[in-house]
């Protein structure tokens, strides 16, 4: 066999199905191989997108995320993408062409493994023609075991080689055994957890792929502690009467007080990193804490922890949980289906919270003076609106900005997968692919993508995408004219503006330059053509140009320029 086509036997052997990219001489092959064995090739417009559509995909879906990509500038266009699935610990592979050894003058080369170790990706290689198949297995089990971005730079020499297709077919690696849990860090949480009177879990990205929803939700129980998560981990608890929904900088006001006045927050899974913790602020002085992340290196990198637990999230819950005295079952206080107040108060579940939370953790329920004009409508008010006219099983991704918050915190998601943040770089740019990417991994739901005008151009080559995919996607702009978090940042302090200001464009024309349905919207009445588009066939997307107010920046980048 050719190496390029062993190469993508051995990757349909493991299942992959689906392939994102962009083809050039270098992956065409490959590319092709893999097609002809039943894979779905998503033609990207740009590698970069491609590289968003892969990582959105594999976290919409739960499966390994593939890119294909051509020497050189294929590699180097992906690499922001490449940069935020890394940086977010998203099990990806890259197939990366790369120039042959002896190609020493080649325009295309580039030291590869430089590149992608110097972003935080796992660099491996086709090493032979007759290593190859094994180098490519390893390549795909170490993205999909270990949640890694992996690129595999495969030299057009090797992929031109000859192998020989293993009888049985190819070897997988066994994987290494999970690290066993220490009962002394154990007992320190179960300790914590029976001593404490006002406890809260705050549950991330690690909670999230360990599954951990169900386990979490009985300790909570036990022990009477509320829930919340971080960004990434936003919907995890949904429907869950004590849910407070996101911790840190989208915290809504009731939230933000309950999780500071908490004597234990226990992360799982959660890095509690400055955007969690609002710099730290949202964890009250003397309150302990403890941290659960199955990378021991992760325990206490961000802060000091009082209690530090190596082992998957749910697997420790379970554990601290028989330790407290429950059963496997459970025998909380209050299960999400209970009569919350007329319950036994325990720990931080007191008499009244549930009413309380009911009335006041939803940002949509806290009252605001809406600061809309003739021409602008206030971003608050459009996201209500949308919230209240989209259907509730969707999946919302977000770009970067300071718009950023609003949909975050406004548009409600029905779980943990409806909800797709790509901020672990906070490259602006990136949502469009992204909710492509979201959109063919669960086409059972309206994707929603939220972007600002800057990040909409940046990344505008995929909305043609979109459109010959024929995507039913509800893509809102709020255009401001500019990039706001910059004018926001540097305004107040008397800096000109020029640099990051711009003349009002039409994104809803170039829009339906594309073949979407474009849409400007100033007021909450203009929205009925998306009422309209939701009823009809959704053949292409619709994209909202919102004119939104920007007489001052968001509240929650005002907390996050501090750590600028
Ligand atoms: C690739 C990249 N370039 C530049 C930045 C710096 N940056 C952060 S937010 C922002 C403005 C984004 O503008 P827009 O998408 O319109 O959102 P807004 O802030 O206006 O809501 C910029 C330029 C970045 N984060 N990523
Ligand atoms: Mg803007």
């Amino acid at each position: 066999m050719l190496v390029y086509d062993a190469v993508a036997a051995a990757l349909a052997d493991l299942g992959v199905d689906t392939v994102f990219g962009v083809v050039g001489s270098g992956n065409f092959l490959v590319t092709s191989s893999l097609v002809g064995r039943g894979a779905r090739f998503v033609a990207a417009r740009h590698e970069c997108g491609a590289a968003c559509m892969a990582d959105a995909w594999a976290r919409a879906s739960g499966r390994p995320g593939v890119v294909s990509v051509h020497q050189g500038p294929g590699l180097t266009n992906a690499m922001t993408g490449i940069t935020e699935a890394a940086k977010s610990r998203t099990p990806l592979l890259v197939l990366a062409a790369d120039v042959s050894a002896s190609a020493v003058q080649s325009n295309f080369r580039i030291d590869v493994a430089g590149v992608v170790t110097g972003v935080g990706a796992t660099a491996a290689v086709l090493h032979s023609p007759s290593l190859a198949i094994d180098d490519a297995v390893r390549a795909y089990v170490m993205a999909a075991e270990q949640r890694r971005t992996v690129v595999l730079a495969m030299p057009l020499d090797v992929q031109a080689g000859e192998c020989a297709w293993p009888p049985g077919g190819p070897a997988r690696p066994a994987s290494p055994a999970p690290p066993a849990l220490q009962d002394r860090q154990l007992k320190a949480l179960a300790g914590a957890l029976a001593g404490a009177q006002r406890p809260v879990f705050v549950a991330g990205r690690g909670a999230r792929v360990a599954g951990a929803r169900q386990a979490l939700e009985r300790l909570a129980d036990e022990s009477g502690a509320l829930l919340a998560t971080s960004a990434a981990a936003k919907g995890l608890f949904r429907g869950n009467p004590w849910d407070l929904d996101v911790s840190g900088g989208f915290a809504s006001p009731a939230a933000a007080d309950l999780i500071s006045g908490a004597d234990l927050i226990v992360a799982w899974g959660c890095s509690l990193g400055m955007w969690t913790t609002r710099h730290g602020s949202l964890i009250g002085r003397g309150a302990t804490v403890a941290q659960v992340d199955c990378d021991k290196a992760a325990i206490g990198a961000h802060r000091r922890v009082d209690i530090g637990v190596v082992g998957d999230a749910g697997q420790v819950a379970r554990a601290v949980a028989e330790m407290l005295g429950g059963t496997a079952d459970g025998d909380g206080a209050a299960g999400p289906d209970s009569a919350v107040d007329e319950a036994e108060p325990v720990g931080y579940r007191t008499r009244g919270l549930g009413e309380r939370l009911a009335r006041e953790v939803r940002w949509r329920d806290v009252p605001y003076d809406d600061n809309g004009d003739a021409d602008h409508i206030d971003p608050r008010t459009l996201t209500i609106a949308l919230d209240d006219m989209l259907p509730a099983e969707r999946t919302v991704v977000i770009d970067s900005g300071n718009f950023m918050g609003y949909p975050s915190m406004f548009l409600s998601v029905p779980d943990q997968d409806g909800f797709c943040f790509t901020q672990a770089y906070q490259s602006i740019g990136l949502g469009l692919a992204s909710a492509i990417g979201a959109a063919l991994a669960r086409p059972d739901r309206l994707t929603v993508a939220a972007l600002g005008d800057g990040g909409a151009l940046m990344g505008i080559s995929e909305l043609e995408t979109a459109v010959r995919l024929a995507l039913p996607m509800v893509i809102v702009v709020y255009n401001d004219q500019a990039y706001g978090a910059e004018v926001h940042h540097f305004g107040p302090h008397g800096h000109p503006l020029g640099t990051v200001q711009f003349p009002a464009t039409d994104i809803a024309a170039i829009a339906a330059g594309f073949g979407c349905t474009g849409v400007t919207v100033r007021k909450a009445e203009d929205l009925g053509p998306v009422r309209e588009w939701l009823a009809g066939p959704r053949s292409a997307p619709i994209l909202v140009d919102a004119k939104v107010t920007a007489d001052r920046g968001s509240w929650w980048l005002e907390e996050a320029f501090r750590g600028h």
